[in-house]
């Protein structure tokens, strides 16, 4: 074996070449990869005993595409395009041997080779689209050329992988190998011996004939792809350059697509999506907290509770494969509980987004007790009962005399003291907090709350409970609310007011629809339940004067077919109610407010700059880590337009001196001194770097 560059490894094998990727952790095509791969060809090609060309990959994976981090930054030649061109080119058969995770510019790599062997496990796709681009290299014309435009464009709109036994089926691969190198080796041989022709993709045109005659069922696919992904601007630009695959001649189509990708690549929302695809890496590291950390092993979870919280988690666990345990205090709820989950399964199974068969695979993964000696030999404990404090204490009390040395133990609490909760056990160090969000099987947030007592060793478990699970883990600081529910508080508090100084459910609904988000506000109380708010206002002795009303009035939202909307007859979509807009106007008269028209600008502003103000109060006392940690909780949690990058990564597009500037007008002109800005949110702005420069929680203490 020969090293052409730290990155590329050649070798030969009889009469057939090995040109090897080896740039770990996941084989992105780096400068010094594309650079390596263009001197092996040039080995290869010179090389008269070589007479075909393998490319592999070392690792764990085939290439996994154009390296991320390179974009927007100066372009280094050789670019990924002329990589391919010239492996296109090459006048000896070329094999690309997929294993692992083909994707992006990796796929698209293997496209412009003459033939593709894969694992059976591999998986490959065209992903560029969660980065808010359009595959770059070649693959909206070459993908197309080789499984059809209506499959082309599902693909690459939604950028899923494509498992290896469907490539197969739908001409992507030419093979299924046990070992990804020998068997496109093998496979490099039978060409040669049987003189197998080696078509270039780029002169296939037999899968476009359908759609050039008739693009109808093509546009079909492309609107039936695109049908849930408004404000996104990069699917509409893949199906623009999937059909230009057939439209236009290929070089046409491969220079429509450079400027499609150019286009994309330096756009706010690419930046954004970029953005959020580290923060959510990122967020998975602890400042001090070294590899020496290492999870415990998790072979079997318990669950305290089983209501639809409690199941919701449990059914994490079983999803991951982890044998779960429900705990439940009589018999009656246990089954209830499990009947609960089984329900959840059927109905995935009906729909068509689990296999028929799961619901028994992952119920016998389910055990069921009352018996807390039951709990011995679980490695996690999860309680999941009602929030209140004095019950999760003796809970915790016992659970201490229970659990086995070393287990973990975790509150779900949304709101709760999990130093509190800790120091009702004598292992307060075991203890922390595991946030999920409802509906608990399927929201990806999980916001894990370390104690002042959490160890490293507890929070790595839990990080990797997380991400088995197949979440996004954000360890964050104890306080009420934690980071999510802190900042929407605040966001509920101006909702309130904006009714009551004028606007309507439906118009501030339509603002922030518009901005990005699945739901407006109201809608979404509607859907969770009003009377949740109610009960926990009435707890903390705090008014809200239109949610209190409707709660009076029995209008606790969807369930009960009226709430800030109404829904007739067991409707889902929330029609306007003049009984509500009644409300409001009394309840406005009643407090001495005269009402006035409120512009969308400022609704906007409302809705989000005092979440962007209690998110720099969260980084001043150090309860998130770091403000790309607070806009991936916002994405996953909470649904922040993943195109608009969470809050912070917005603020900084809007400015943060324009948010100061309006914060402090908002802070006068309600006069509520809550919403003046926060010191650092101050000072970030007078950087001129905005949280892009907050260098952690040293500077926010001198703040
Ligand atoms: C593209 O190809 C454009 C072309 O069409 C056109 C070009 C002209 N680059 O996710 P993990 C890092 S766009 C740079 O934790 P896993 C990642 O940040 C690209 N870095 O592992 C992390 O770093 P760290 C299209 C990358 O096993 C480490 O690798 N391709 C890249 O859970 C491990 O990653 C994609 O969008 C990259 N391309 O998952 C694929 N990929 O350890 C993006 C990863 O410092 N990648 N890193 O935090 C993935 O989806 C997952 O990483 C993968 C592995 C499934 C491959």
């Amino acid at each position: 074996m020969s090293k052409i560059n730290p990155a590329v490894d050649y070798e030969t094998h009889g009469g057939i070449a090995l040109i090897a990727i080896d740039s770990p952790p996941v084989n992105a095509l780096s400068h010094a990869v594309r650079a390596g791969l263009i001197a092996a060809l040039d080995a290869a090609e010179q090389d008269s005993a070589v007479h075909a060309i393998v490319l592999g990959c070392r690792g764990r994976t085939f290439s996994a595409g154009a390296d991320i981090t390179e974009f927007g930054k100066p372009p280094r030649e050789p670019g990924l395009h002329a990589v391919i061109e010239r492996f296109e080119a090459s006048a000896k058969p070329i094999v690309a041997a997929l294993f692992g995770t083909t994707l992006g510019g990796g796929l698209e790599l293997a496209l412009g080779c003459h033939f593709r062997v894969a694992a059976a496990d591999a998986r490959m796709g065209l992903p560029e689209v969660k980065l808010g681009l359009l595959p770059g290299a070649g693959g909206t014309q070459r993908l197309p050329r080789l499984i059809g435009p209506e499959a082309a464009v599902a693909a690459i709109v939604s950028g899923k992988m494509i498992s290896a036994k469907a490539g197969l089926a739908d001409g992507l691969i030419d093979g299924i190998v046990a070992d990804p190198i020998q068997g496109a080796m093998d496979f490099a041989r039978a060409v040669l011996a049987n003189k197998t022709p080696s078509p270039r993709v780029r002169d296939r045109s037999e899968k476009l004939a359908a759609a050039k005659a008739d693009p109808a069922s093509f546009e079909k696919a492309a609107a039936e792809a695109t049908k849930r992904l408004k404000g996104m601007e990069a699917p509409a630009a893949c199906v623009q350059s999937v059909r230009n695959a057939f439209t236009l001649d290929f070089d046409a189509g491969l220079a429509a697509e450079r400027d499609l990708f150019m286009k994309l690549v330096v756009g706010d929302q690419s930046r954004a999506q970029r953005h959020i695809f580290f923060a959510e890496r990122e967020a998975q590291k602890i400042p001090g907290m070294g590899p020496e950390v290492k999870p415990a092993k998790i072979t079997r979870a318990a669950v305290l509770g089983g209501g639809t919280m409690g199941g919701g988690i449990a059914m994490n666990f079983a999803n991951a494969g982890i044998p779960v345990t429900i705990v439940e205090t009589d018999a009656a709820a246990l089954t209830c509980g499990l009947d609960r989950v089984r329900e959840t399964y059927d109905i995935s199974v009906k729909r068509g987004a689990l296999p028929e068969g799961t619901t028994e695979k992952r119920m016998a993964l389910f055990s069921g007790t009352t018996d807390w000696s039951k709990l011995a030999d679980a490695d996690v404990i999860i309680e999941a009962v009602f929030e209140e404090m004095e019950l999760k204490k003796q809970i915790f009390a016992k659970l201490d005399a229970h659990a086995r040395p070393g287990a973990l133990l975790a509150t779900n609490t949304s709101t709760l003291d999990v130093d509190a909760i800790a120091n009702a056990t004598k292992r307060p160090h075991d203890v922390l907090g595991m946030h999920f969000f409802s509906p608990a099987n399927v929201m990806k947030l999980l916001e894990i709350v370390r104690g002042k007592a959490t160890s490293h060793q507890a929070i790595a478990t839990a990080i990797a409970i997380g991400k088995a699970m197949g979440k996004v883990p954000v360890v964050v600081g104890n306080c009420d609310g934690f980071v999510g529910n802190r900042m929407l508080a605040r966001r509920t508090t101006e909702c309130e007011r904006l009714l009551l100084e004028g606007a309507l459910p439906h118009q501030v609904d339509a603002v922030i629809l518009k901005f990005g988000f699945p739901m407006g506000p109201f809608a979404m109380g509607d859907l969770a339940g009003l009377d949740v708010g109610w009960r926990i206002r009435k707890h903390r002795g705090v008014t809200a004067p239109i949610s209190d009303a409707l709660c009076e009035q029995g209008r606790f939202g969807q369930k009960t077919g009226s709430g800030y909307y109404v829904y007739e007859n067991g409707s889902r979509t929330p029609t306007p109610d003049p009984v509500v807009e009644k409300l409001i106007m009394d309840s406005s008269a009643k407090l001495g407010i005269t009402r006035r028209a409120i512009s969308d600008q400022e609704i906007l502003e409302r809705m989000t700059y005092p979440m962007i103000n209690e998110a720099a109060r969260i980084l001043e006392e150090g309860i998130a880590i770091r403000p790309s940690d607070i806009d991936v909780v916002w994405i996953y949690g909470y649904g922040w337009p993943v195109w608009r990058g969470g809050p912070c990564f917005h603020a900084d597009l809007v400015g943060l001196p324009t948010i100061v500037e309006r914060l402090e007008h908002y802070a006068t002109a309600i006069n509520d001194p809550g919403l003046a800005p926060a010191a650092l949110l101050k000072s970030l702005a007078a950087s001129g770097k905005g949280f892009a420069g907050f260098t952690g929680h040293a500077q926010a203490a001198a703040e």
